[in-house]
């Protein structure tokens, strides 16, 4: 496979070091400092998601489609709505949500995965031992970011500012976590895993990881969870983790550890990089807009709430006095009831027609056709409620990094 750490060092903006915060932030809105060792004195008028054309080659995003890159150091890109119109994400339109560089070398056939901590036999596989002593099994499994829909937050939250375009549900090939972790034999006193990757920490350090989350051992024990190598039928793509990554559907992404070298089966709950603070954690109790919340009463965020995307037609479309309305929905770890949508700013819904998953951790599609009384612009809104009787909100409920907001989408077209 290509090289790709090229990526981390030629796309990134001329200064790096952690004392020029204040001037790298500048940087990163005029876009690019340097290109190729050249200074680029019309910097500031690059439209912010431009990424140079003598890079054409090395685009973090060559080979996705229509992807809005919200970052370059690192990459985070996420996909508009209605380019996630396939009942299965094809892998161009895959979101890319990194919290550090690409890893050096991303070869399949040198890969190594170890599991060890408490486990009775700890073990160094490589993803040729994988498909030999494991069941290989093929699912859609959704994956969606912990902070997507941040960008509706105010007061904002800190980080990427994802519209609604952090999720996708491709479809995964490799081996359940469950059989490897059984085969390792997790002790009695295991309580959680701790994942890790090859992915390279901001600062260069060598021995920081961008990020190393966890899951309680139930969690890592279920059947959806799997160690995959392929996406879609192919090796999985560079910025999604390739050669090897974990897939925790309806669990926040970062659960989902790319690049993935080892599974580290503790006795505690997982101490890694983004798992203490704030970082994927909620108030333990609803707090007002702007809150400072002490840390001690943050929770580690679990399974993801109830959520819908409306994905034709697209925002801002012109459409006829009737038109198919269509999108999918989904929730962490229940499944999605009932699916309405509304063209009169919710005063009336109707149900739409809704496909169970595919199989347990997909989305489910639904469709409806909707009819307008004259010409004009309507919004079409859709509200998904799971098997809890839990529906989606109009508002978000605010916490003070921005995540889980499934409030309703929405998407404006002008009728006639
Ligand atoms: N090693 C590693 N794994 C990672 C991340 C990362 O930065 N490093 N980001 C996580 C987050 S926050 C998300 S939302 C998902 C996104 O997966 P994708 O980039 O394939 O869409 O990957 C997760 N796995
Ligand atoms: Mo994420």
């Amino acid at each position: 496979m290509k090289d790709h750490s090229d990526l981390n060092n030629d796309l990134s903006p001329g200064i790096e070091t952690a004392e020029n915060e204040g001037r790298r932030r500048f940087l990163r809105g005029a876009g690019y400092a340097t290109v190729a060792g050249l200074a680029v004195p019309f910097a500031a008028n690059l439209p912010e998601g431009f990424v140079p054309a003598a890079f054409a080659d090395e685009n973090p995003l060559a080979d996705k489609d229509g992807l809005t890159l919200l970052g370059d150091r690192p990459v985070n890109a996420e996909t508009p709505a209605h380019l996630l119109d396939d009942a299965i994400t094809p892998t161009n339109r895959h979101f890319i949500r990194n919290n550090g560089l690409l890893p050096d070398s991303m070869d399949a056939d040198s890969w190594e995965l170890t599991i060890d901590g408490f486990v009775d036999n700890p073990m160094t596989l490589t993803i040729a031992d994988l498909r030999e002593r494991f069941e290989v099994i093929t699912r859609a499994l959704h994956i969606e970011c912990g902070g997507n829909g941040r960008s509706a937050f105010d007061p904002p939250a800190r980080g990427n500012q994802w519209t609604v375009g952090a999720v996708a549900c491709s479809e995964w090939t490799g081996v359940r976590l469950k059989d490897v972790l059984e085969a390792a034999g997790v002790q009695a006193a295991a309580v959680y895993t701790g994942h890790e990757g090859a992915d390279i920490h901001l600062s260069g350090d060598p021995d920081k990881l961008p990020l190393s989350r966890g899951l309680p051992i139930e969690k890592a024990l279920d059947e959806t969870v799997m160690i995959a190598f392929e996406m879609n039928g192919a090796p999985l793509h560079p910025m999604n983790g390739a050669p090897l990554r974990l897939v925790v559907p309806g669990w926040p992404g970062s659960c989902s550890q790319k690049w993935l070298t080892r599974i580290w089966v503790r006795d505690v709950e997982h101490d890694g990089e983004k798992m203490g603070g704030k970082s994927y954690r909620m108030p333990a109790y609803p707090v007002a807009p702007g809150t400072d919340v002490p840390n001690e009463d943050m929770v580690i965020m679990e399974a993801m709430p109830v959520k819908s995307l409306v994905t034709f037609p697209a925002n801002g479309a012109e459409t006829g006095l009737s038109t198919e309305v269509r999108g999918h929905a989904w929730v962490g770890d229940r499944t999605v009831e009932r699916l309405q949508v509304s063209t009169d700013f919710g005063a009336t819904w109707s149900d739409a027609e809704l496909d169970a998953p595919v199989n347990p951790g997909a989305w489910q599609n639904w469709r409806a056709n909707v009819s307008f009384p004259m010409a004009g612009y309507y919004e079409i809104w859709a509200r998904a409620t799971d098997s809890a009787g839990v529906s989606q909100p109009h508002a978000i409920s605010w916490n003070p990094r921005g995540y889980g907001n499934n409030s309703m989408h929405r998407v404006g077209v002008s009728a006639s």
